[in-house]
């Protein structure tokens, strides 16, 4: 997912074209916004933590663009594409190091695990929405 900062600040077309030249390819793409209530959904996981009344605020706040990515190795390759949770702790070359304003505001969101992408695929898509060739 292009988070609202990047998607704000004009980054969109180069996050992806940085996507799919990394070899990643496009399942689902769709440019959307969350409401306070769905961008709680899509963290529950961390609706414990300290932040998360600010990364509720924060995902809600603008547009986003959601997309399915399928490669071999998929979610660890894309968490290296992406670099640290922290744009300050990300390796140069990497989407958050480039495009990211902060930890808060980190530019882009990547599935930790090949079950969380399935569940956060569902959330976004249908079906009818992803190709299938
Ligand atoms: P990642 O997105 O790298 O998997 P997580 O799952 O630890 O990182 O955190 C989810 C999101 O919560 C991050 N993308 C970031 O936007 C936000 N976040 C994490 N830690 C903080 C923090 N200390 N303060 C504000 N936001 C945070």
């Amino acid at each position: 997912m292009i988070k609202p900062d990047a998607f704000a600040n004009g980054h969109s077309g180069a996050i992806l074209d940085k996507i799919i030249k990394a070899g990643f390819k496009v399942i689902a793409l769709k440019l959307t916004s969350l409401s306070a209530s769905k961008a709680g959904e899509f963290y529950a996981i961390h609706k414990e933590r300290p932040f998360f009344g600010e990364l509720v605020a924060f995902m809600s706040s603008g547009p986003i663009i959601a997309a399915i990515l399928e490669k071999d190795n998929a979610v660890e390759d894309f968490r290296k594409l992406i670099g640290a949770t922290d744009p300050a702790k990300a390796d140069e070359g990497t989407i958050r190091k480039l495009f990211a304003e902060s930890l808060g505001r980190n530019a882009i969101h990547g599935s930790d695990s090949n079950d969380n992408a399935a569940i956060e695929s569902s959330f976004f898509f249908s079906n009818l929405e992803r190709v299938s060739i």
